[in-house]
């Protein structure tokens, strides 16, 4: 992060063990004594453990677990994704701010990031349950060049990606519901929804929303999806930071989606293959209102579910739920 006070915190922490005097990052970062005695009250509010000893300066002591635009951009490894970061304490849904964003001209990788959602949504009307403070719920957008119809593989890379950071960073061993529920053992921890502004052969803009329960215990969950739901505290037993858990994501997300803009979906595929629920095996789908069973052979090279059904039938699907 390239703010004044990016740069304060980034000098701060590189002498976890000395006093910095006020004169020395008042020459340092080329602003008035004041003005550094004005940033470290606003890193304070942010969080922040400050120690302003008099004659020696300031020395940092503790790091918050707070979720705010400052916090999610320090540390942030990315060169274009949430360069724009947009916080917010309680929304109706990221989806709806970031809408209006992108309307307004936000740019390509802005993030907007909620601790809570009063109105979080799911695909087809449904609804998305944000407990405060307790999970990421978050939409980036995006200004793809590509053509509308690959959009629906930006949720398939974002599962892909969730993926990953869940493994690699959290440890546990997650599945792809196809297309877009994580799910681990057998709940969902994570939801993906993709939503498209654009016209006939240029995309305007996409704002792909996520949602993960973080740190949720089972009681945090209504009644008419605790069962089917579940949360990484559950799954870990453990808490988990969520800007840092962001920062994650950001991070790959970003270095997944250049490679999918270079090389295209094939790289996408084999990463959600291995990661797909119950490939291979028979399942119960439903497809215009209609359920039938199938066999799940995996996924097109264009992010399509492949499927078998019982007279041996191969389908593409374009648009299906698969039962659990
Ligand atoms: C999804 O829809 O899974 C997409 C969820 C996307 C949520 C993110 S949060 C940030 C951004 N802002 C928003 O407003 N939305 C996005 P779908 O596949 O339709 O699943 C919805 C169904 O999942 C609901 O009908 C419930 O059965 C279940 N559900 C709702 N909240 C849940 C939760 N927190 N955890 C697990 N399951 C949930």
């Amino acid at each position: 992060m390239e703010s004044t006070r990016g740069k304060l915190i980034e000098i701060l922490s590189n002498h976890p063990e000395e006093y910095l005097s006020g004169q020395k990052l008042s020459q340092q970062l080329n602003i008035s004594r004041p003005a550094v005695w004005k940033h470290m009250k606003e890193l304070e509010k942010d969080g922040y453990g400050i120690e302003a000893a008099p004659r020696k300066g300031y020395k940092i002591m503790t790091f918050p677990d707070k979720v705010s635009s400052n916090t999610l951009s320090w540390g942030l490894k990315t060169r274009w994704l949430g360069q724009e970061m947009i916080h917010k304490p309680s929304v109706t849904s990221t989806q709806v701010i970031a809408h209006q964003e992108a309307q307004a001209g936000a740019v390509h990788g802005t993030v907007i990031v909620a601790d809570e959602q009063t109105k979080g949504r799911g695909r087809l009307n449904r609804s998305w349950h944000s407990h405060k403070g307790d999970g990421v719920w978050m939409s980036i957008i995006l200004r793809p060049k590509f053509e509308p119809h690959k959009s629906p593989q930006i949720t398939l890379l974002a599962a892909t990606v969730l993926a990953e950071v869940f493994k690699t960073y959290c440890g546990i061993s997650p599945q792809i519901k196809w297309p877009n529920d994580l799910l681990t053992g057998g709940k969902k921890l994570s939801g993906i929804l993709t939503e498209l502004q654009a016209e006939q052969d240029q995309i305007n803009y996409i704002v792909l929303g996520m949602g993960i329960n973080v740190n949720h215990g089972a009681e945090q969950f209504p009644e008419e999806i605790v069962d089917q739901a579940t949360s990484l505290k559950i799954e870990t037993g453990e808490s988990w930071e969520i800007h840092t858990l962001i920062q994650q994501i950001l991070n790959t997300f970003e270095k997944r989606y250049e490679e999918f803009i270079e090389e295209g979906f094939r790289s996408v595929k084999l990463r959600w293959e291995a990661f797909g629920y119950r490939i291979g095996e028979h399942v119960e789908i439903t497809t215009h209102q209609q359920e039938w069973s199938a066999l799940i052979m995996g996924i097109e090279h264009d992010g399509a579910l492949k499927v078998r059904d019982e007279e041996g039938k191969e389908h593409v699907l374009y648009s299906a739920e698969i039962k659990w």
